[in-house]
């Protein structure tokens, strides 16, 4: 099949709805979970506000709209390698300066639905992700790879989302072994969560502190967090679309995180 069939075949597809468009996306409102940092080690992400500027009133009268303070790393968001000390010097680390190639890219999502909910401490290995790619197929490279642990049922509820205890926050996450698992061997585009970031809650305390955003941006590679609805995409075969902002020097950005995904 030539390539612009290929493309006819995708419009036709999701026109008559056999490929579907799933929203990986929760909402962005003064309600969204955000990361809590030990106050002794940063300054944490502002709440999110969207005030009014006008509303088909005295103030503008046929239209509606608002200003918004966010964070870049707010609610689903992407992490680009100068988010971190790691990938600082990369030319095209940025949000405004990554290659748009990269912003559409097949996913393989693991099921780690079961052990999170068993530990929220679980933690992701490289025998793990080759056990699963011995039954689903290899991941190959430029594709994400997508920790699946249903976290998102708690978008709702902060305090259950970042789970924390007097000895800090508890989500599941990679370890740093498969985090360089996926970087060096499978070359992989980059590393996805449904938890608050791409590191599991414990992650200040590893050996490598987030080895998730240490290695992932020190390999000029990108993250996604606060996923949801990945028990909708298949192990294998959906298409993820993540563009963030063009934010100049931007660090991350919220994106609306859509997934193509076949029904048949
Ligand atoms: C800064 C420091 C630690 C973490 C994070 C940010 C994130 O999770 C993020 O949003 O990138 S863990
Ligand atoms: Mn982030």
């Amino acid at each position: 099949m030539s390539t612009q069939d290929t493309l006819a075949s995708l419009a036709s597809s999701l026109l008559d709805g056999s490929i579907k468009v799933v929203d990986c996306t929760a909402p962005l409102g003064p309600d969204t979970p955000l990361l809590k940092l030990p106050p002794e080690l940063a300054d944490d992400t502002p709440k999110i506000e969207i005030h009014e500027i006008s509303k088909y009133g005295d103030r503008g009268p046929f239209w509606a709209w608002n200003w918004l303070k966010l964070g870049e790393h707010s609610g689903t968001h992407y992490d680009a390698p100068h988010h971190w000390i790691t990938g600082k010097d990369f030319p095209d680390g940025s949000v405004d300066t990554i290659a748009p190639q990269n912003f559409v890219a097949p996913a393989n999502v693991i099921d780690c639905t079961k052990e999170s909910a068993a530990d929220p401490d679980f933690l992701l290995t490289p025998e793990h992700i080759k056990a699963w790619e011995a039954e689903h197929g290899e991941i190959k490279e430029g594709e994400w790879v997508l920790m699946r642990t249903d976290w998102d049922q708690y978008n709702t509820d902060p305090d259950k989302f970042l789970n924390a205890d007097e000895t800090g926050p508890h989500t599941p996450g990679p370890n740093a072994e498969a985090i360089i698992y996926l970087m060096e061997e499978k070359k992989a585009l980059g590393w996805g969560t449904q938890c608050i970031g791409t590191d599991a809650g414990a992650a200040g305390g590893f050996e490598i502190p987030f080895p998730a955003h240490n290695l992932l941006h020190k390999h000029n590679r990108y993250g996604l967090a606060s996923l949801t609805n990945l028990s909708a995409l298949p192990a294998k075969g959906a298409i993820l679309v993540t563009a963030p902002l063009k934010i100049v020097n931007g660090t991350g950005s919220p994106i609306r995180a859509l997934a193509l995904v076949p029904t048949t």
